[in-house]
């Protein structure tokens, strides 16, 4: 059975809703890290970073939330949350996946720091890049991939839940409002919800 690590209200939040939405039996462990449980030897075996979420199967072993959903999706492919390796879909699939931690998620901290970085050299160009690209992938919907929900709606859609909704430092537009009232109306997102609540 997969043991996930987690701790409430943190980016473990994906990795809770991926395998709530995989719906296999999986092993949860509330790792409190106020007291430093994420830096003991045996977790830093687990995740490198010593930070939440990881996750273990069998010999199998990592962190980066991501890579989790990214690992999971196809370790479970009854869930259908992967477009197959030989199917055209996997390539925007793949990018939206990696969309979040690679351009989101430094992008808030752009709009929270104000940083200046020349948009020739971040990797993330500009805040305001990375959600205008959002708003265009958003604008046919229902899911990044049209049709089909997938991993990379539990990526994007926790990093914008984050950074409209709950940390508000990215101004909400149509096309967002209506994506995260869409993932927020799914069971696992709510269950996730309870869970890291
Ligand atoms: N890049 C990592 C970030 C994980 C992360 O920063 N987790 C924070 C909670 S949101 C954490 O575990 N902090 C505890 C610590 O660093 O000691 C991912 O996406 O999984």
């Amino acid at each position: 059975m997969m043991k996930l690590y987690f701790a409430p209200r943190t980016r473990s939040f994906s990795a809770l809703w991926l395998m709530e939405e995989v719906g296999r039996p999986y092993e949860r462990v509330l790792l409190d890290i106020t007291t430093g449980a994420q830096k003991t030897a045996e977790y830093l075996a687990i995740n490198p970073m010593g930070k939440v979420p990881a996750l273990q199967d069998g010999d199998a072993a990592l962190g980066e939330a991501a890579a989790i959903c990214a690992y999971v999706a196809d370790r479970c492919p009854e869930a259908g949350l992967a477009p197959a390796v030989d199917d055209p879909q996997r390539a925007r699939y793949l990018q939206w996946l990696f969309f979040a931690p690679s351009c989101i998620e430094p992008a808030m901290v752009q709009v929270f720091t104000k940083i200046q970085m020349p948009p020739v050299s971040a990797g993330w160009g500009e805040a305001t890049q990375v959600f205008d690209a959002l708003d265009q992938a958003l604008a046919h919907g229902p899911w990044l991939l049209g049709e089909k929900f997938s991993a990379a709606d539990i990526t994007i859609g926790t990093s914008l839940n984050f950074a409209v909704r709950l940390f508000k430092v990215v101004p909400s537009r149509p096309a967002f409002d209506r994506y995260l009232d869409r993932c927020a109306a799914r069971p696992a997102f709510q269950r996730a919800q309870a869970l890291a609540a």
